[in-house]
């Protein structure tokens, strides 16, 4: 049981629940999954794959690690937070003030992560969440860059590892986040309303890629303005499409605005590894996307991105700074 502490419940936010609706779900054993996946991006910015090939035993290894640390004592977990952005933290979610019904753990992913600040709280063998990060990362990097590389061929793009080369980088600037999502009692019986557990939001990274256990919670919003209810599935990954591939594709794709709501009986446990370019990457769209078209968005570096990002809130649209028109 999480003891609520500060903010008080009455800083969350409020929202009216939703249906469950169709999205795009895809096969990667078929062979017509290449143009699905480009279809899916432009018209969701989202979608399901199955048959991935990420062994159920890295997955498994690493919800059973996170469920050993989110089941640790506050003060026990403390001990590797605050976040700064990496670390552990509950219910504070940025720099900026966002809260939401959530703990989590942020890892970064291409250097040898400080263990030591959680070492603490993960007695004799700390080795075996890195292990488990290590191994599921590791997985995880090999299907979202064969997706990226089938988004490319699906987009006639040459070379096809244009996306898939900035996450393969050994300076690939890519995170982890496990987040626990306790369960929250409801606004009221009736009500259908839920409390925020991590509010409404776009990926600044390239492609973020989630795995959760078979609670619900995930809402994406579509073209039309109305939010849908994604229903879990522990086996499938769901992939959103994030800020610097709308720009690298001059919009063709939307970043995804998504969003989780509370559960009032079960817990929620989700892993979502989030590739990112290096640091130094010139992020910019492609020039076989614009030729005879107007360039939408303004060249920056991810650093630049990433620093502009976290001086906003979490709901913003982080993009109108770099738009050109
Ligand atoms: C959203 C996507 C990832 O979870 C994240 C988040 C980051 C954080 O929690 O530290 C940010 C958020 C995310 C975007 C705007 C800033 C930064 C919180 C926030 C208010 C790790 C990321 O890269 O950007």
């Amino acid at each position: 049981m999480v003891v609520l502490s500060k903010p008080a419940i009455e800083h969350f936010s409020i929202v009216n629940n939703c249906k469950p609706a169709s999205f795009p779900i895809i096969d990667l054993s078929k062979p017509d999954s290449k143009s699905l996946i480009v279809k899916a991006c432009e018209e969701y910015g989202f979608f399901k794959v199955i048959n991935h090939d990420v062994p159920m035993e890295f997955i498994s290894k690493l919800e059973s690690e996170a469920i050993k640390f989110f089941s640790s004592p506050l003060s026990e977990k403390e001990k590797a937070g605050p976040a700064d952005p990496f670390g552990y933290d509950n219910k504070k979610i940025g720099p900026n003030g966002d809260v939401g019904w959530v703990e989590y753990i942020l890892v970064p992913t291409n250097s040898e992560f400080k263990y030591h600040k959680f070492a603490s709280i993960l007695g004799v063998n700390p080795e075996n969440i890195r292990d488990a990060i290590n191994d599921y990362v590791s997985a995880v990097k090999k299907m979202t860059c064969r997706i990226l590389e089938m988004l490319a061929e699906g987009l006639n793009i040459h070379p096809s590892n244009v996306f898939s080369k900035l996450l393969m980088d050994e300076r690939s600037d890519s995170v982890l986040r496990l987040n626990h999502y306790p369960p929250c009692p409801e606004v009221d019986e009736f009500s259908g309303k839920n409390f925020i557990g991590f509010g409404e939001h776009t990926d600044p990274q390239i492609i973020s890629v989630l795995r959760s256990n078979n609670t619900s919670g995930l809402q994406i919003l579509l073209k039309n303005g109305h939010w849908i209810s994604v229903p879990p599935d522990q086996n499938s990954f769901f992939i959103n499409v994030g800020d610097s591939l709308q720009v690298m594709t001059n919009g063709r794709f939307k970043s995804v605005r998504h969003r989780v709501l509370t559960n009032s009986v079960k817990s929620r446990l989700s892993m979502i590894y989030f590739g990112g370019p290096p640091l130094s990457e010139k992020i910019a769209p492609l020039a076989s996307l614009t030729e005879g078209k107007e360039s939408l968005y303004k060249e920056f570096t991810w650093f630049e991105y990433k620093k502009s990002a976290y001086k906003t809130r979490l709901a913003d649209n982080r993009l109108v700074l770099f738009e050109t028109v």
